[in-house]
């Protein structure tokens, strides 16, 4: 299916020319047919001599119906726009020009229409000069008659033409359907309409409204149901369940998209807009607060959290006017916090120098044009921005995460990643004795994954059961006495490395008090909790037996399962928890984590 939007001002002939092409009314509302105006989105569809189909999004031309009007273009792939041949170019025709180039849609038809009423040719020249500088500048134009019909067997053959030059869909990726009619159907709960534009629905499926789960109960797409649907499409989705959706709420493919009330943007050429804005994306119209940060670049602030991604185009308006001047693409939807003076400043160079890098993303083939000159931000920058981010990060993000050598499928700015190593170094020579925990070093350089830092472990570091030293430090000789102390300790623990020694036991040993905090400094033993001391591999060797268990696990199965006490076993899974490497439901079980 190929979807096109109509665009032009008011009267100018659009619902009367989808009308004569499909049969179909595009005016729902009998509103619409009193005042003989578009008021709401029309959808209406037809054939085409190839036997593909076209739908139409037909949009109000009146000045005052802006907002719709943004709502129905701002998903569709392509433009149809209309001017009458007897009033030629006027302010709408031109306004909706502009939110259509600075959307960067590139694929369209100029179509003079009311060709019966006057010569075509003088407004076919203006408005051929006033796409000129555009991206629909070389787009065909036809003139014809929505009520004598006279070219409309041309249009349909243009329409062919077009959907044929269209680029291909990605109907494997991510979801996101911008709702553009919310309606509830007596006994079938609630359904949402919208221009699929990538990706794959389907019946009983779970998708996300914002960040609820809600089940697809039924498809449609033309009026017909389907179990399956792919883009592009128009197509209606009944929910199941009591949800209130509202056209610019979209439903999402779960854990592909990243809502955020924040992003910066590149804007296009001009005057940075202020005040009170709207962004319009999709079908969403939201309120915005921008905040400058020179070098065409801006921070925008939303009302409530939009599923954006690096490359979105969208547009700001002042809501007191129907033009759009401004459009933005966006360069990171994780925009790091501004505080330190000049922050802002150089956050606008960064963005500016965007894209320049080498592995930056090309503007994705798609039916959107990138701002000529200015390339998106890649995997590279967004690493420079961000310093460490896994692969499904950068993929919620937009990016294509390129192959990885780190572990856990972590991505790290190679400065940052020296800066790190810095780090991991300084932490352990600071340990006093030289030596710390891979757990310990975790904490302290607050990296998400125990594995990244093993992978920042190289010379001098050197790594042995758990514990990071250095080699050209040799560690400071613990005393005799302590050695011979922790050695008896790790005889008593072989057998059985959770009954952990009770306070008398630990006294006997000879580890209390300065004792045990100097052996658990050098990594030989680990305190799980005041009086619970257990050998430091204690954590690696807990997981190896949880993850034997059936998941999730109770307390009293790890219990048994580690043969040892609800003494030693609750703190210890808690201590798990706190590392990551377990995952307590609400219930009081726990889940091994994936990462470990
Ligand atoms: N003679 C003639 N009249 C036309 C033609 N196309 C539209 N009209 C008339 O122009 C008026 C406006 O047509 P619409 O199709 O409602 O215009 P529109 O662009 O959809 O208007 P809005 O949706 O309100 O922006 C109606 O009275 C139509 O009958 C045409 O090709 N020839
Ligand atoms: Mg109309």
């Amino acid at each position: 299916m190929f979807v096109i939007a109509t665009a032009g001002h008011v009267d100018h002939g659009k619902s009367t020319l989808v009308r004569a092409l499909t049969g179909m009314e595009p005016d729902r509302w009998a509103e619409e047919r009193r005042r003989g105006m578009t008021i709401d989105l029309g959808f209406a569809w037809t054939a085409l001599p190839s036997g593909r189909t076209v739908a139409f999004v037909d949009v109000p031309g009146h000045e005052r119906f802006v907002t719709t009007m943004l709502a129905g273009v701002g998903p569709c792939p392509a433009a149809m726009i209309v001017v009458a041949a007897d009033e030629g170019w006027c302010v709408q025709s031109g306004e909706h020009l502009a939110a259509l180039d600075l959307l960067g849609v590139r694929h369209g038809l100029l179509v003079i229409t009311r060709a019966d009423l006057a010569d075509p040719a003088p407004a076919l020249a203006e408005a051929r000069s006033r796409l000129r500088g555009t991206c629909l500048e070389t787009i065909p134009a036809l003139a014809v008659s929505g009520v004598t019909g006279q070219g409309l067997p041309k249009l349909v053959t243009a329409l062919d033409r077009l959907a044929d030059g269209l680029p291909p869909t990605d109907t494997d990726g991510p979801v996101r359907l911008w709702a553009d009619r919310v309606f509830t159907v007596t006994g079938a709960g609630v359904v949402v309409t919208g221009t699929l534009t990538a990706g794959t629905l389907r019946a009983g499926q779970t998708l996300h409204l914002g960040d609820e789960p809600v089940r697809v109960r039924g498809l449609q797409t033309l009026n017909t149901p389907a179990d399956v649907v792919t883009a592009t499409a128009r197509v209606a989705v009944n929910l199941r369940g009591p949800v209130s959706p509202s056209r610019g709420d979209a439903l999402l493919t779960p854990g592909a998209w990243h809502l955020t009330t924040s992003a910066d943007v590149r804007l296009s050429p001009g005057e940075p807009p202020k005040g009170d804005l709207l962004l319009h994306i999709g079908s969403a119209a939201v309120p915005t607060r921008i905040r400058p940060l020179g070098e065409g670049a801006a921070r925008l602030s939303f009302a409530r959290p939009l599923p954006l991604r690096v490359g979105d185009r969208a547009l700001l308006r002042n809501p007191s006017r129907s033009a759009v001047t401004t459009g933005v693409v966006v360069l990171d939807v994780r925009p790091p916090t501004l505080t330190r003076r000049g922050a802002a400043a150089a956050r606008g160079a960064a963005l500016a120098a965007a894209g320049a890098s080498r592995g930056a993303g090309k503007d994705a083939p798609g039916t959107r044009d990138a701002v000529p000159g200015c390339g998106l931000p890649g995997a590279a920058d967004l690493l420079r921005w961000h310093g460490l981010l896994s692969g499904a990060d950068l993929a919620t993000m937009g990016v294509t995460a390129p192959p990885s050598p780190l572990p856990g499928g972590w991505h790290a700015d190679p400065e940052h990643w020296a800066g790190l190593r810095k780090a991991l170094a300084e932490v352990v020579t600071g340990a006093g004795d030289g030596r710390l925990t891979v757990e310990a070093a975790t904490h302290l350089l607050g990296l998400p994954d125990r594995r990244l830092t093993r992978a920042l472990i190289a010379p001098p570091l050197t790594l042995e059961a758990g514990v990071i030293g250095r080699q050209d430090l040799a560690p400071s000789p613990l005393p005799a006495r302590l050695r011979q102390a922790i050695d008896r300790l790790r005889a008593e623990l072989a057998d059985r490395p959770f009954q952990a020694p009770s306070a008398r036991r630990l006294t006997e040993l000879g580890l209390a008090g300065r004792n045990l905090v100097a052996a658990e400094r050098a990594g030989a033993v680990l305190v799980v909790t005041a009086g619970v001391v257990l050998l430091s591999d204690a954590p690696d060797r807990a997981v190896e037996r949880l993850r034997l268990l059936p998941a999730p696990f109770t307390v009293s199965q790890a219990r048994v399962a580690l043969q040892t006490t609800r003494r030693v076993a609750v703190p210890l899974l808690e201590m798990l928890d706190g590392l990551g490497r377990t995952t307590r439901r609400e219930n009081g079980s726990r889940t091994c984590a994936a990462v470990n």
